[in-house]
């Protein structure tokens, strides 16, 4: 008589139910994350166009336009966009910078300027931020430095809060 060769299965039962669900599991979280972004990313978009519309608007008044040059704009982006980047940031770069601002178009033509940009954390386990001016600030300052940024704003006439 001969025996037949019973071999092990080369998962168990157990086993399987558990992979299938870390598949599966895996699979939820890749579609979680990339509709996310997906959200996240076509929001920015409507915020961007939304302020572009805006700007030109306030651009076509001379009682409305913006006071700052393209270029003044881009620089201030930028000053803020440096003030933030790492694991500190330069608050009172922020403000000084806010200052400069006259008018809401100035704020729209800052915003602009500013696009979508990446924040590094500064650290290994904080993942980057990328999002608008108005998205990284309020990532990067805590409620009291919020309220010290919406002064400033009020007082410019920004007519925009973080
Ligand atoms: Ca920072």
């Amino acid at each position: 008589m001969e025996n037949a060769v019973v071999r092990p299965p080369l998962f168990s039962e157990r086993t399987k139910v558990i992979l299938t669900f870390a598949v599966v599991g895996a699979g939820i979280y890749i579609l979680y994350r990339a509709f996310m972004k997906f959200q996240q990313s076509s929001g920015q978009m409507i915020e961007q166009q939304t302020g572009a519309n805006e700007l030109e608007k306030l651009n076509n008044d001379p009682y409305t336009r913006q006071k700052l040059t393209p270029n003044q704009a881009s620089a201030i982006a930028n000053s803020i966009d440096q003030a933030m980047q790492g694991s500190g940031t330069a608050e009172n770069v922020i403000y000084e910078q806010l200052r400069l601002l006259k008018n809401r178009a100035d704020w729209l033509a800052v915003a602009k300027a500013y696009g979508t940009r990446e924040v590094e954390s500064g650290w290994y386990v904080v993942p980057n931020q990328t999002g608008t001016l108005v998205q990284n600030l309020q990532n990067e300052l805590d409620s009291n430095e919020r309220s010290q940024v919406n002064a400033i704003l009020t007082k410019r006439n920004c007519g925009v809060k973080i």
